[in-house]
């Protein structure tokens, strides 16, 4: 590994004891679990996931879809048309979105905040191809991208094995207590911000730029709040999918963010929950988030808009990485200000190095 990784610290052992968890995670900036998951579901998720990826024509044909073996040829991620063409086949599956409200996981959650809590409507899996590291998850608190309360807490559990060489999550451990939402400036990568932790280092002194992860077996699920510095890994494997939900849960009552009430990725391509129920068995999780009188905040989009703004400018001066969001713009959205401005931009830039 090019960088020196710590293990994470696993909390079985304070499973059952509220003051503990919260004195962990608030001295640690996260919680760890081995197996807070039952594996036999997550398998059978899993199975379900990777077929409708191979139906979508993301997996070797041909190959047992339990294995995840990904067609590089088809690589693509968030902010492609090609990724939520597949993904939102994924997003429809009815057993994708109860797993973010099988009670182990609803309980823990519970037990850790000492409220009634409930799963986000808007749920995440993310569908990492192999050998397109430059797209990895780049460094960032996940404030920027939920918002709503500072207690809202992350979920990430893979869907199946995720040793360290298929990319898992790595926190810092005690980042969460800069106690404020650091500047994000922009990167490939979901979520397209970062932080620049050596930088903020320099002016937190409280901040140890120490990697912690784990070779992660499904089951193994990782909690923290909304200022805890993360990133991922990247996949280094030859051809595997990494595959694993990040989902979040707040206090009922507590403001969320507007768009958490809409399906994920929903303005790269429309999808509606209508869409996403039409062939489920079950309605008890249909718009269940309706009965909570929680206040609906406006989204704050300054955070992307200065990711943009630096992109722009990146671009301007030849960074190859910017120029390639900016082309992903203008492909996904070529009619926006955004698409405008990101056409212009590349064409300027063309125009120089021809
Ligand atoms: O799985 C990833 O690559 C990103 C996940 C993440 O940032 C999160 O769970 O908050
Ligand atoms: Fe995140």
């Amino acid at each position: 590994m090019p960088e020196e990784l710590k293990e994470l610290r696993v909390s079985n052992d304070a499973m059952n004891d509220p003051v503990e968890l919260r004195q962990r995670i608030a001295e640690e900036g996260y919680l760890f679990f081995r197996r807070l998951q039952d594996p036999d579901k997550l398998w059978s998720l899993r199975r379900e996931m990777l077929t409708v990826m191979q139906q979508g024509g993301w997996l070797v044909a041909g190959t047992d879809p339990i294995d995840g073996i990904a067609d590089v040829s088809a690589q693509c991620t968030e902010g492609d048309l090609a990724y939520t063409d597949v993904y939102h086949e994924v997003y429809k599956l009815e057993a994708f979105h109860r797993s973010a409200h099988w009670p182990e996981v609803v309980t823990m959650v519970e037990t850790i905040m000492g409220r009634p809590i409930m799963p986000h409507p808007q749920k995440i899996a993310r569908l990492w191809f192999p050998k397109y590291t430059e797209h990895t998850t780049p460094i960032h608190q996940d404030f920027v991208h939920f918002q709503g309360n500072f207690e809202t807490l992350t979920c990430w559990a893979p869907v199946g094995n995720c040793p360290i060489e298929l990319g898992g999550l790595a926190v810092l451990p005690g980042s969460h207590k800069v106690n404020q939402v650091l500047d994000h400036h922009f990167s490939l990568g979901a979520g397209g911000l970062y932080v620049d932790t050596e930088q903020e280092a320099a002016m937190h002194k409280e901040l140890d730029v120490a990697w912690h992860t784990t070779n992660y077996e499904i089951g193994d699920t990782l909690i923290f709040p909304a200022l805890t510095i993360h990133k991922a890994l990247p996949n280094y494997t030859e051809d595997k999918l990494r595959v694993s939900l990040d989902n979040r849960y707040q206090a009922i009552g507590d403001p969320i963010a507007e768009h958490m009430l809409e399906p994920h990725l929903n303005m790269v391509s429309k999808l509606t929950w209508e869409e996403i129920y039409r062939n489920w068995q079950a309605d008890d999780l249909q718009y269940y988030w309706k009965q909570y009188a929680n206040e609906v905040v406006p989204r704050d989009t300054s955070y992307t808009e200065k990711g943009f703004a630096e992109a722009i400018e990146l671009a301007r001066r030849g960074d190859a990485r910017a120029q390639l969001h900016l082309k992903r713009i203008v492909k996904r959205d070529p009619d926006s200000p955004m698409g405008r401005t990101a056409q212009q931009v590349l064409a300027e830039s063309s125009a120089e190095t021809s």
